[in-house]
């Protein structure tokens, strides 16, 4: 009738299914939580586009004030998950859902949802009642339903009168400095602006706050991470509140007014499309006072050096994701040299180590060049160069004596093996069938199914900073792992809006002669393209050529190749929520792009198993996936088995993954960054091999 009849927009209707209190004890109300929830559940169902409204409080009317906080919060969580959208609270008597202990979380699911108490527990009171009760409430009879309502109630309110009070000290008790160090240190917004605002009517002059009370937090933040006490997210929350602080004391700071403590030029070396590292360090160097010029990827030494001459940095930071960007970095550092540069380079990214900086870049640059493993070293690495005190000592730790060496990239000459084919690998196997040997281009439409092939290691582990097993914590419900995995899902939420995740394959008829790997099309005797793989010295003498079979009756094998991405409109993405000062969303969407272009290549390896014949059996995990327990194997260009990344030009003429929207840099790296290229064999001897010694000099 309102839309129809009256033109109402139907988000203009809001419905109010009503709450009533689960603790007074009133027979009327048990089970009423359960059915809120469903009714909400009901309405978004039947009518997606209304609104829905809550006036949660009144849930837990009658209990002690601890346990409200936490059937609250409890009820509220249980209510958005079912599609509440609007809801009235009192959020400083709200507990936070993520740091509810897991027993009190119980005690009030139990209260809300009537389970039948635990076995062993029924004798708490009216025993032999409680031990038959029903899981559903719906099913329990009105005597079970009153007893069960009482001992939850008995339960709850026990725990919370005899538990102590809550050790945490009230924010409004502490001293207004330490007050506005715990925003940063907690990674939260909450008052920060109004003590901001106490703090500046004391008269104390907004660069002080900043590099007193706020920076005494961001050096907390500091010492936590390194204690292991804080991780990669809570940094990036801690960096948010700091944005946050920092945005609103400028309005009141005089334009020549600085609170850096030193300036960073950053770049990402030419040929390089390595983004998400080298923004961590952005984030991190500038919300600790550092004053950042980011020049992005791809930047070759000319741009840098125009950089520097405009910016007069203090040091210069240079990222890059592989081998090949660490050689990258010594002919830009001969470069800087060239150029009369001499401020001290700061080096980092995955393949790079203190080794290789000294080594090979400290000797081309002739001064102090610091391998930083991670962006908290290079925040420590830029605090002691900048303090006069250990200024000297750090230079002089990372200026290597030598005078730098000739760079080349040129693939030496590899000792020819004694063997052409490894005796491991068994070539008396029929050759399996492929499907079809077209040309695919796909949009691959499910993001969610994407998704469930992310290794949660991965992205919360190794990108978000979680330490421990991430999916054990969640399922235990483990604060820091539930605030995360939430967190994460807001991410998904906003990916799922423009994430696309496009890929290309193709299956190619191949025949092997040693350490080369012919690829043919349509029966044709001409090769479209040959590899030439490398074939270990020792060991087993492997080589990537030997998983292909012999022709069998005139009849060759198959190898598969692919490239995915998931990287479309990610980098744009990313450095507007990071100059909004969304520090999290910005780094979870990069993480969230990379490790879903890793998802999709998992995904896709499965489809090409189906293609092949040998379909994955249905009980096998994700967690076999993850660690390839199936017939054959991937291999990407730039992995130890396969390290010359100039072959990925191979795929790129066969493929053409220009088509989903993937270029090959003259690195040899794919733009955009969160794509994943590989070659993929049938074979069940495969294994993952290192060739040995890298042959690039
Ligand atoms: C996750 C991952 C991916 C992801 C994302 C890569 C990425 N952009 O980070 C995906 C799946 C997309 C990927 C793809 C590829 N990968 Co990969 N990948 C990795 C892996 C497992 C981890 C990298 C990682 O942690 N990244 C996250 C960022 C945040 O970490 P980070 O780069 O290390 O940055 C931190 C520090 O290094 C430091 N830092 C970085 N820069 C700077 C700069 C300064 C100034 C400072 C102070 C600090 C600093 O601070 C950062 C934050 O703490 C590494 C293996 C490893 N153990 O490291 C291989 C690895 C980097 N990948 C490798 C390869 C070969 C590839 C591919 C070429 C494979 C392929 N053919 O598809 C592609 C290339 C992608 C492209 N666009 O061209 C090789 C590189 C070896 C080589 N030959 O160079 C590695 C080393 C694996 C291996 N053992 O062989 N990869």
């Amino acid at each position: 009738m309102l839309t129809e009849k009256y033109g109402l927009e139907p988000e203009d209707i809001i419905f109010d299914p009503l709450v009533f209190p689960c603790a007074t004890g009133d027979k009327n109300y048990i089970g009423g939580a359960v059915e809120t929830i469903e009714g909400i559940r009901l309405i978004k169902q039947a009518l997606p586009n209304v609104r829905t409204i809550l006036g949660i409080s009144n849930v837990s009317f009658g209990l002690p004030a601890g346990a409200r906080e936490v059937v609250n919060s409890v009820f509220l969580y249980y209510c958005t998950k079912a599609g509440l959208d609007l809801a009235i609270v009192n959020a400083e008597k709200l507990e936070r859902f993520a740091s509810i202990p897991t027993q009190e979380r119980e005690l009030a699911e139990n209260l809300l949802f009537s389970h039948p108490p635990k076995a062993g527990l029924a004798d708490y009171s009216k025993g032999a009642l409680l031990g038959t009760v029903p899981a559903d409430w719906r099913e329990q009879n009105k005597v079970q339903r009153a007893a069960v309502n009482q001992f939850h109630i008995a339960a709850i309110t026990e725990h919370f009168r005899t538990a102590k009070k809550k050790e945490k000290a009230r924010a409004a008790d502490l001293p207004l400095d330490e007050r506005l160090a715990n925003y940063i240190i907690e990674g939260t917004r909450d008052g920060l602006v109004d003590d901001l605002e106490k703090k500046r009517a004391e008269g104390a002059p907004p660069l002080d706050i900043v590099n007193g009370p706020l920076m005494t937090g961001m050096a907390e933040v500091g010492r936590l991470f390194n204690a292991n006490e804080l991780i990669v997210a809570e940094v990036l929350q801690s960096a948010e509140a700091m944005k946050a602080a920092v945005s609103h004391l400028e309005q009141f700071m005089e334009k020549a007014d600085t609170a850096k403590r030193g300036k960073v030029v950053l770049a990402t070396v030419k040929g390089d499309v390595h983004d998400i590292g080298k923004n961590l360090v952005e984030i991190i160097l500038r919300n600790n006072g550092y004053d950042v010029v980011n020049l992005g990827i791809k930047v070759p030494p000319e741009e840098l050096i125009k950089a520097y001459q405009e910016h007069k940095p203090d040091a210069i930071g240079l990222s890059g994701l592989l081998v090949k960007s660490a050689l990258q970095m010594i002919i830009t550092a001969s470069d800087l040299k060239d150029a009369g540069i001499q401020v001290p380079l700061l080096v980092g990214g995955a393949a790079l180590s203190a080794k290789f900086t000294q080594t090979k870049i400290a000797p081309s640059y002739g001064k102090a060049v610091c391998y930083a493993k991670d962006a908290m070293t290079g925040l420590r690495l830029m605090n002691e160069l900048m303090n006069p005190t250990t200024r000297e000592n750090v230079v002089r730790a990372h200026t290597a004596s030598a005078n730098g060496y000739a760079v080349s990239t040129t693939i030496s000459a590899a000792e020819i093996p004694k063997v052409t084919r490894s005796p491991r690998v068994r070539t008396d196997l029929p050759i399996p069938r492929v499907a079809t040997v077209e040309r695919k281009v796909r949009l691959v439409p499910d993001l969610r199914d994407i998704w469930s092939y992310i290794n949660p290691f991965m992205l919360y582990g190794r990108h978000m900073g979680f330490r421990g097993d991430f999916e054990k914590r969640l399922a235990e419900r483990d604060s820091k792992a539930v605030e995360l995995f939430e967190n994460m899902e807001e991410v998904k939420k906003e990916a799922a809006e423009f994430m696309k995740i496009r890929a290309v394959w193709q299956f190619f008829e191949t025949e092997a002669d040693g350490e080369l790997l012919h690829l043919f099309v349509g029966g044709t005797q001409e090769p479209v393209h040959t590899f030439r793989f490398a074939r270990q010295r020792q060991g087993d003498y492997l080589c990537l050529s030997d998983y292909v079979l012999p022709q069998q009756n005139g009849r060759r094998d198959h190898l598969a190749m692919f490239v995915v991405t998931a990287g479309e409109g990610v980098r744009e993405r990313s450095e507007k929520a990071k100059n909004e000062g969304y520090y999290f969303k910005s780094h979870g969407l990069q993480a969230l792009a990379i490790e879903t272009a890793e998802a999709c290549a998992e995904w896709l390896h499965r489809r090409i198993r189906e293609d092949w014949g040998f379909p994955d059996p249905p009980e096998r995990t994700m967690a076999q996936r993850f660690t390839s327990r199936y017939r054959g194997k991937r291999y990407s260009f730039g992995y130890p088995a396969c390290p010359n990344l100039e072959d990925q030009a191979g795929i790129w003429k066969l493929l053409r993954p220009e088509e989903i929207g993937v270029q090959l840099t003259e690195g040899f790296m794919m733009d955009p960054e969160a794509s994943v290229s590989a070659v993929v064999f049938h074979h069940p001897d495969c294994t993952y091999f290192s060739i040995g010694e890298a042959t690039e000099s």
